[in-house]
């Protein structure tokens, strides 16, 4: 069933922060703690590996926005991302710091590093503080530059770090320039400018969840009624995606989708079967096993928890969690091994290449490329991201400025997952497409 609790909410009203009970939203009923748990120790592994590469504050976020915690694991993660991020995105801090910062991170991820701040329930302050404010500004003032007066232009990383970049400022209780705003606002009112092409409830979701911030924190007053259409907006096209299995979009999309309907003001009737459906849906594939990937995972967690990133503009860093303990090893079945065909297929190059390769069952996308690579006449490069190793070039051909190379099971399916994670299947073609998005 779905609770619909009366929530009691700060609301800005001009002058100062007053109590206020909000509307109420709707809220994910308990899931099996046993299955979260689960969830939550695939992030533990991930917790110990404390260099730049691999530090990820959606992790962070994630876990502290959830009903369990890792005690001191926790803590050396936070301390390790401050270190780290601040240090490669300000500079070294003396003249024999020679740590290696070759991969500055992105703007979206100090977004993310922002709002691991304030889920320590931490304002972003001092000198460093204020110059990290003014780079994520600086980012999203020149991406405004990028979609131009005439919103004919696309931001060069999309609108996806464009709303996670205000949302993140916004939680700070940090002001953007109200024709930042004004762009991300325009997207929304204009459907096809912000999908660029496709649909995504993820970027849909998470201009909504910044509006929503932006509204309850009572910034940008002059765009008061536009962002207010903007977060309906948003939370009825989210709404419209869901498909006949319950999921926003597809499974991965679902999370965040729920953060944006659990801030919701409408009304239970019109949220009740949507979220019903959605909760039998990610249960089923909770069932499956579906979220192994720790970004996927650390947008879940809260959801579980009945949290939203909006939470983060008041956290409660005291309320009680779980501790996580290490997963324990059950008895593991040995089953022969056992060999599978996967094609492997590049029609975006000349000459095309296709060939067989013959692997291990339950290898993964990225096993095939590293055995096609072996075998001779393939090569393929990929850069660390937060989702895990994201493919940049196939046969030395790098994907360009606002192009990618899509995967896609044949014909023409495109894969839910990156090469990481996703496991072939005996006989399965994988086709590496080259595409704009
Ligand atoms: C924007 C976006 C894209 C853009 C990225 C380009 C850009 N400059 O913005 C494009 C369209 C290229 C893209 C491609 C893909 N994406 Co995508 N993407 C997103 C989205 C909406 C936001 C990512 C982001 O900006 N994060 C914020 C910043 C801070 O993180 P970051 O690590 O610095 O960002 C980089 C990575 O996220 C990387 N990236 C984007 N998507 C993916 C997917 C995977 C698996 C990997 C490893 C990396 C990666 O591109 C970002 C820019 O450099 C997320 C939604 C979400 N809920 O997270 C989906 C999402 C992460 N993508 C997803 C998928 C499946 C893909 C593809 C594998 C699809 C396909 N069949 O080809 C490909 C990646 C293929 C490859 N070459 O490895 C899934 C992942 C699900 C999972 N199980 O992990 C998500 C969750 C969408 C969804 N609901 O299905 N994506």
């Amino acid at each position: 069933m779905c609770l619909i609790p009366a929530l009691l909410q700060l609301t800005f009203q001009g002058k100062g922060w007053t109590k206020a009970i909000s509307k109420p939203g709707y809220v994910i009923p308990q899931v099996d703690s046993q299955l979260v748990d689960k969830l939550g120790q695939r992030l533990l592994p991930w917790m110990d590996r404390l260099s730049l590469e691999h530090l990820n504050p959606s992790i962070y976020v994630g876990l502290r926005l959830s009903s369990l915690q890792a005690g001191t694991k926790e803590d050396l993660y936070l301390h390790s991302l401050k270190l780290n991020y601040q240090r490669c995105l300000l500079g070294p801090v003396s003249e024999d710091d020679n740590s290696d910062c070759e991969i500055k991170p992105s703007m979206g991820q100090l977004a993310l590093y922002l709002l691991a701040l304030r889920a320590n329930c931490e304002f972003i302050g001092g000198q460093k503080g204020d110059r990290l404010v003014s780079q994520l500004k600086w980012y999203l003032e020149n991406e405004k530059r990028a979609i131009g007066h005439n919103h004919k232009g696309h931001p060069h990383s999309g609108y996806y770090k464009y709303g996670l970049g205000i949302l993140a400022l916004c939680l700070h209780q940090k002001r953007v320039h109200d024709h930042v705003v004004g762009k991300l606002l325009y997207a929304v009112e204009h459907d096809h400018h912000i999908h660029q092409g496709h649909f995504s409830v993820d970027t849909m979701a998470m201009a909504g969840l910044a509006f929503t911030c932006l509204e309850r924190s009572g910034f940008n007053p002059d765009l008061r009624p536009r962002i207010t259409v903007a977060v309906a907006t948003t939370r009825e096209k989210v709404l419209l995606a869901q498909t006949p299995e319950g999921y926003f979009g597809n499974v991965y999309s679902t999370p965040l989708a729920l953060q944006l309907l659990m801030t919701s003001s409408m009304p239970a009737v019109e949220l009740g079967a949507a979220c019903l459906k959605a909760r039998t849906a990610l249960l089923a594939s909770l069932q499956e096993e579906s979220f192994q990937n720790v970004l996927m995972i650390s947008q879940l967690l809260p959801v579980l928890n009945s949290k939203t990133y909006i939470d983060l503009i008041f956290p409660d860093c005291q309320a009680p969690r779980v501790m996580l303990m290490p997963a324990t090893e059950g008895p593991t079945l040995i089953h022969a091994p056992r060999m599978i065909s996967v094609t492997l297929k590049v029609s975006s190059i000349v000459p095309p290449y296709q060939q067989a390769v013959s692997i291990l069952a339950g290898s993964s996308l990225e096993d095939v490329l590293k055995k096609a690579q072996e075998l001779g006449g393939f090569t393929y490069g990929t850069k660390a991201s937060l989702s895990g190793p994201y493919l940049t070039s196939v046969m030395g051909k790098e994907a360009g400025d606002q192009e990618y190379w899509q995967l896609l099971r044949a014909p023409d399916t495109p894969l839910l997952q990156g090469i990481a994670d996703y496991k072939p299947q005996d006989g399965e073609t994988i086709e590496l497409r080259l595409v704009s998005w």
